[in-house]
């Protein structure tokens, strides 16, 4: 699998892994802590909650003012982790069930702790009053319930289980503090705990064990060694480990070497068996020797001719031995001296094969075409269609070759799903595939399903006459429309291609006379029993929305994202709440949001998707910022816009393309969503971004301006809209303009005024954002067109290494506003806010870097030894340091 291919189907290997430090519960003598003063925290023998005896610390002295009682643990070992966690499970007195209390009667304490190379600060008691304070505080703790004493039942005793976590931690280890200030409570457990992502195989490479950064954002890098007989692909293969302790993204990968086929799982390579071969490194399996030939033994890269048999010198090691009369095929040797200009690159594989059709559908056959590769660097041999039933391994695909780009493929089941990749032959080897697509047979001979195709629709015979007609309505408009705005994409570079038949065209449920009609046609009904929903993760226009589970008769249970109508809804909201399935329900793309289907038959009615654990793009970027490379970036990008070119070719105009709307899974694959229409309606006044404007509300600073100006929503439209979502992107989810009001954004795009490139961006991802914000809307590049830009931006990262700085193009910067001015700022803790490294403000104040003569000294050294232990952190505060001392120079020189 490439780099591409992950950023689609990356594989995660979850194997989070908690190491206990310290466990108060497994003394079996006294634990000895310490206290202070005597008069405070008591040890006690107690049970826990399933009566097992322990050792606790409890404190009461709620009659008594000023309370300032310590309490703490021995030394503990950090063993080498960065970040730990400590469980504490405590009670807590109900201070209103004490009578006669003063009111300094408190129900929370503090947990502190203190980094140290060894236990010998503490041995006097004379150091821990010095010592208690420099401890330093990670959190104050209140109980979730607290108790109100015991009734005539027995006891009636809450027990509250908290966890906090604290890092960077530098020293051999560190103790925990307990400060209680006038409350009646008791500590029952402490445990304290650190994570590591645990040793793995994943894409043919080994990783080693890892500990979990210094914070809870922190990806911490893993180096992969390819497995026996791989080889890496392309680049390196690294593996993150999260702060839970948590694989997430695989980057690179490994394969398995020519004559060796990989073992399902991506974990080992073996050998092709005698008389199989495989020609070249990759993910291919063995394939048996072709007629004629043999191997030698165990693990060939080819077969040898038997005697007697021969293969042109240049044939593919997959041809046929013959004998000198039975040869069939002319040598293409002669088809190469023929053309001189192919000679030019002769060791390079044909490009990827960019879509593939669907043609038609039997209930066992399928007919699929495609157009030839970009590049296809020499002639075209054949080319290799790989087929497999949705849901099962790819190592049951089957293979068949055609010499033409068109196929039918035989011998399938009826009513199934399957899903097809190609590629292209030359010489020089075989091209990359092309993305998966899933096309289905017929259900019976003759009759096809609604969500095959619209000539097929028109057909159906569920579909009433008005529907045909609607139907028929929309083809002519919409290949009309196809054939004024001259896009005749693959014309061109066709060998016996031909556009039109078999074209996915959405259908807007609107045209439906009866929406729920749309609804049963594009959304599968899911039975409520199969649903379970675990916890709401945010809220929608309609209700809430929540994760959960989804157990569909058959499959595998899988974790789902539930929206909600709320009570109390009209027949026009569950219309436009139901809408965003039916339109969701027509797309099948690995970066669009897939529908699973929808609960209209018993309340709340729901819409079920896929779960993307990541959430939000925009909230994922401003959570992780600087955190991944201009490659993962582009990645992401790049899915992006391979989902808004399919909906582009589906003539769907999405209107609110921006990183909010964009969902990002485990494994950073990003999917376009949000196909709501609602938020565009006027009255629904609840959320700011969307401005009313004539006719309906507008998300302006997404927006171009033809669409504000008169309503002209376009493909070009959303490209416009695609560029702003790069800029969020690469600004790691910065507000588009800033804080500039909408009207002075409008005025700003009107004359002329663009966005400056983010602060690193390569200078050939800002040309393709001002390409996006041309004025004119017919020269802005089309979806396809920017897909191809960045999968040759991934191909050769040299081309990302120039960083924007000047603007070229038509238009003029505004005002760059990612790094702010340091004048407007009076204390180095509110510049280090504004830059967003306000986490950092004790790592500065403690190192005593407090003012901007002190700061704009700093080296890259110091920046790393106050404790900025993330590289993408590091890199920010040495730019805005940068930018610091050439702002100070400024004021400087104005002042002599
Ligand atoms: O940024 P978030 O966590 O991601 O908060 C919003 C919230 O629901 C309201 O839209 C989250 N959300 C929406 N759809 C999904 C989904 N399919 N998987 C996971 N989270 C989702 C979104």
């Amino acid at each position: 699998m490439d780099l591409l291919a992950f950023f689609l189907l990356g594989v995660t290997a979850s194997h989070a892994f908690e190491v206990t430090l310290m466990d108060s519960t497994d003394a079996t003598s006294e634990l000895g802590w310490h206290t202070h003063p005597s008069t405070g925290w008591e040890e006690v023998s107690g049970y826990d909650d399933k009566m097992n005896a322990i050792r606790t610390y409890q404190v009461c002295n709620v009659r008594k003012s000023n309370q300032n009682n310590w309490l703490r643990t021995d030394f503990i070992d950090r063993n080498g982790s960065i970040r730990v966690y400590v469980e504490i499970k405590f009670s807590v007195r109900d201070c209103s069930s004490l009578p006669n209390v003063l009111g300094s009667c408190k129900e929370t304490f503090n947990l502190y702790y203190y980094e140290a190379d060894s236990s010998f600060p503490w041995s006097t008691d004379t150091s821990w009053d010095k010592k208690k304070d420099s401890f330093v505080r990670v959190d104050t703790i209140a109980p979730d319930q607290s108790f109100k004493g015991i009734d005539m039942k027995g006891t009636q005793l809450k027990i509250n289980t908290e966890v906090r976590s604290f890092g960077p931690l530098t020293k051999r280890g560190f103790f925990l503090g307990f400060q209680d200030y006038g409350s009646c409570m008791s500590l029952i457990s402490v445990r304290v705990f650190y994570r590591k992502c645990l040793g793995t195989v994943d894409n043919f490479a080994t990783f080693p064990e890892t500990m979990a950064g210094a914070e809870m954002t922190s990806l911490v890098v893993a180096h992969g060694a390819c497995v026996e007989n791989a080889e890496e692909k392309d680049m390196p293969i690294k593996l993150y480990c999260t702060g839970d302790g948590e694989w997430l993204v695989p980057i690179g990968s490994c394969m398995c070497r020519a004559g060796y086929a990989p073992k399902v799982g991506d974990i080992a390579c073996t050998a092709c068996p005698e008389g199989a071969f495989k020609p070249s490194p990759g993910d291919d399996q063995c394939q048996p020797c072709p007629l004629n030939s043999r191997t030698m033994g165990k693990a060939a890269n080819s077969c040898k001719c038997r005697n007697g048999y021969y293969r042109g010198h240049q044939d593919p090691l997959n041809m046929p031995c013959t004998t000198p009369t039975t040869s069939r095929r002319p040598t293409i040797t002669n088809t190469w001296q023929a053309s001189p200009r192919l000679r030019d690159a002769p060791h390079q594989a044909p490009s990827q094969v960019p879509i593939i059709h669907h043609m038609s559908s039997t209930m066992n056959s399928i007919k699929l075409s495609w157009p030839q590769p970009e590049q296809p660097n020499g002639i075209i041999l054949d080319y290799e269609v790989r087929y497999v039933e949705k849901d099962q391994a790819e190592t049951n695909s089957s293979v068949i070759n055609s010499r033409t780009n068109t196929v039918v493929v035989r011998g399938l089941k009826a009513a199934t799903i399957y899903v097809f990749k190609v590629r292209a032959r030359t010489e020089a080897g075989l091209g990359r595939f092309s993305s998966g697509m899933m096309f289905q047979t017929r259900t019976k001979e003759g009759v096809s399903t609604l969500r095959e195709q619209i000539p097929l629709i028109a057909g159906s015979a569920a579909a009433g006459v008005v529907f045909i007609v609607v139907v028929a309505v929309i083809v002519i408009v919409c290949s009309r429309r196809r054939y004024e705005r001259g896009d005749p994409e693959y014309t061109d570079k066709l060998q016996h291609y031909s556009s039109g038949h078999g074209h996915k065209i959405y259908i807007d449920p609107f045209t439906y006379e009866d929406p729920n009609e749309a609804v049963r046609e594009f959304a599968k009904e899911i039975d409520v029993s199969g649903v379970k929903i675990e916890q709401v993760i945010g809220a929608g226009e309609f209700g809430e929305v929540c994760s959960g589970r989804l157990k569909l008769p058959g499959k595998r249970e899988m974790s789902v994202a539930i929206k909600t109508l709320k009570a109390g809804y009209t027949d026009r909201q569950r219309r436009d709440f139901l809408s965003e399935a039916s339109i969701m329900g027509q797309f099948d793309h690995p970066n669009v949001i897939h529908l699973e289907g929808v609960v209209t038959k018993s309340r709340p009615v729901m819409i079920i998707t896929e779960y993307m654990e990541n959430g939000s793009l925009d909230s994922f970027l401003r959570q992780n910022d600087g955190q991944f490379t201009v490659i993962q970036l582009v990645g992401m990008l790049r899915g992006i816009a391979a989902g808004m070119k399919y909906l582009a070719d589906m003539s769907y105009v999405h209107r609110d393309l921006a990183a909010r709307n964009i969902l990002v899974n485990s494994n950073l694959v990003c999917k376009v969503s949000d196909f709501g229409l609602s938020r565009f309606l006027e009255e629904d006044t609840s959320d700011p971004t969307y401005t009313s404007a004539m006719g309906g509300k507008i998300p302006i600073r997404w927006t171009a301006p033809e669409a504000i100006q008169y309503r002209k929503f376009t493909t070009a439209s959303d490209v416009w809209s695609y560029g702003i979502v790069m800029w969020e992107v690469m600004s790691y989810g910065e507000r588009p303009y800033w804080d500039m009001s909408n009207q002075d954004v409008i005025n700003a795009i009107e004359q002329d005024y663009r966005l400056p490139a983010p602060m690193d961006c390569p200078a050939a991802l800002h040309q393709l954002m001002l390409d996006s914000w041309q004025k004119e809307r017919a020269e802005r590049p089309k979806f396809g067109q920017i897909v191809n830009t960045l999968d040759k931006l991934i191909r050769t990262p040299a081309s990302l290494k120039t960083v924007a700085c000047v603007t070229p193009g038509i238009s003029q910067p505004l005002l760059d506003r990612t790094l702010p001015d340091v004048t407007s700022f009076a204390t180095v803790d509110e510049w280090l806010d504004a830059i967003k490294m306000g986490r950092y403000k004790e790592n500065f104040a403690n190192a005593g870097f407090s003012s901007f003569d002190v700061v704009s000294r700093m080296t890259a050294e110091d920046i790393l030894r106050i404790g900025v232990t993330l590289a993408g952190h590091q890199k920010k505060i040495l730019n805005s340091i940068q930018t610091m001392r050439v702002q100070m120079n400024q004021i400087q020189t104005v002042q002599v």
